[in-house]
């Protein structure tokens, strides 16, 4: 589709949509040895020879750490009133457990002041994979122990920010975390273990109920929600379709929405365990009802039970493979699918709901060219969002309760193990000299946020 013109765009929202962008904090922050952070996961992982594509860490990213008020006054020139960002536990807890860092806590709380002075409500989200080294060590996610820790961890922050800050996201992408991380080999640690992966897949829903009651005892007004990068998926095979399914989108809307794991899901885990149960007590996932569901919407996936297809990276799918995308991609390979967000989030709403739903990433790498003179024209982005905020429009207008929509990202930054190949910034960085240039899609998008404003 032709770029929307903001105002015409704008009028098909709903006026009281939220929007803004979204970071995480070890692809953005930096200076990771400073202020008493303990080490994390993703510092031992890049590390290691041949986990990144360029041989890059996250250890200067954006220097967000030390630019923290610009970056802020660049969100309120583009007049961002929504910014999801994430809070790093080895700041927190360096050995992540027992000691607080104070200065980690304070630096926080400066950006949620920064933030809040400047109109730009703060959404934290608690954990965006970068683990403490130390709890990697002691077993990581596959640990049962690992989900009370983050339990720990949110009520120390909660307590110090939950004054100023009302909703809050649990756990960012959890499949990513467990499947890429223990699975796939492709994320830290850098495990290929189907096992392991499932275990590190239940305690993440364990830490998010976990989580939860800890968010919930420390702030008496938070907002809990938890962020899941759900998908639309298609194919010509049923068992295949449902085998995905199971793994990548009703496993953690049934954990987290409903308490349960579905039962396809339990199936396949015990049968990579051989004579093993999986451990799975009762009142593991009791906890807490999240008042929002955020969701993170990039590209659709569609499956074979061919042998052509590629092997995905979750554990215990079979029979589904990957069908390859053919036609227009983005620089990650990704397929290009505006209405199969707005399938997925009828569907969500239609199966999970009733529960206000915040669109928390959504973004497009593309092979940038460089700024001139300030400017940085990027169609297909602007392409690309224009589409999927049409899209988001359409879901609203069919009943689907919208709250914000949140751009991935504000700006480019280490894209894991593609370190800095690939740029899913509305604002450029040029990692030699830091300097942010909003790229011709940022503007587009403020003049969107600008006029949804001037609908109000
Ligand atoms: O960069 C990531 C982000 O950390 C989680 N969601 C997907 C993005 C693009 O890959």
């Amino acid at each position: 589709m032709p770029i929307l013109d903001p105002t015409e765009l704008a009028a098909r929202l709903p006026s009281t949509i939220r929007m803004g962008t979204a970071t995480s904090s070890y692809q953005i922050e930096g200076a990771v040895d400073e202020d008493g952070r303990g080490p994390a996961n993703w510092d031992v992982f890049c590390a290691t020879p041949g986990t990144i594509a360029d041989g890059s860490s996250g250890a200067v990213a954006c220097d967000h750490y030390h630019r923290m008020p610009d970056d802020v006054a660049l969100m309120a020139d583009l007049g961002m009133e929504v910014y999801r960002f994430s809070i790093a536990w080895p700041r927190i807890m360096p050995e992540g457990a027992g000691r607080v860092e104070r200065r980690g806590l304070d630096f926080y709380d400066r950006l949620v002041d920064a933030l809040l002075a400047a109109g730009i409500e703060p959404v934290p989200t608690l954990y965006h994979w970068d683990l403490p080294q130390a709890l990697e060590d002691a077993g990581g996610w596959p640990e049962r122990d690992t989900a009370g820790r983050f339990a720990d961890y949110a009520q120390v922050v909660v307590e110090r920010l939950g004054d100023r800050v009302t909703r809050w996201a649990t756990l960012n992408e959890p499949w990513c975390s467990s499947h890429l991380g223990y699975h796939a080999g492709a994320h830290a640690p850098g495990e290929t273990d189907a096992a392991k992966a499932m275990a590190a897949a239940y305690n993440l829903l364990r830490a998010h109920h976990l989580g939860g009651q800890a968010v919930r005892a420390a702030s008496s007004s938070a907002q809990l929600g938890v962020v899941l990068n759900v998908t639309t998926i298609h194919g010509d095979d049923e068992d295949a379709v449902r085998a995905l399914d199971a793994i990548r989108n009703r496993w953690w809307l049934d954990g987290c929405l409903r308490g349960s794991v579905p039962a396809d899901a339990l199936e396949a885990w015990s049968a990579v365990l051989g004579d093993a149960e999986p451990d799975v007590r009762s009142g593991d996932l009791a906890g807490e009802t999240p008042d929002w569901l955020g969701v993170n919407y990039y590209y659709p996936e569609v499956v074979t039970t061919e042998p052509e297809g590629v092997a995905f990276p979750d554990a215990c799918v079979d029979p589904a493979r990957s069908v390859p995308p053919t036609g227009e991609t983005t620089a990650m390979g990704w397929r290009i699918d505006a209405s199969a967000f707005a399938d997925l989030l009828r569907r969500v709403h239609e199966g999970w709901g009733p529960i206000p739903i915040a669109i928390t990433e959504n973004g497009a790498a593309f092979d940038d060219d460089q700024p001139v003179e300030g400017r940085l024209p990027d169609p297909r982005r602007t392409t690309y969002l224009s589409d999927h905020l049409a899209a988001v429009a359409d879901a609203a207008a069919d009943g689907v309760p919208i709250t914000d929509y949140m751009a991935w990202s504000l700006m480019d930054n280490f894209e894991w193990a593609l370190g800095y190949s690939k740029r899913f910034g509305i604002v450029h960085v040029d990692y030699d000299t830091q300097v942010r240039t909003p790229k011709d899609s940022a503007r587009w998008y403020a003049d969107v946020v600008a006029a949804v404003k001037a609908r109000r």
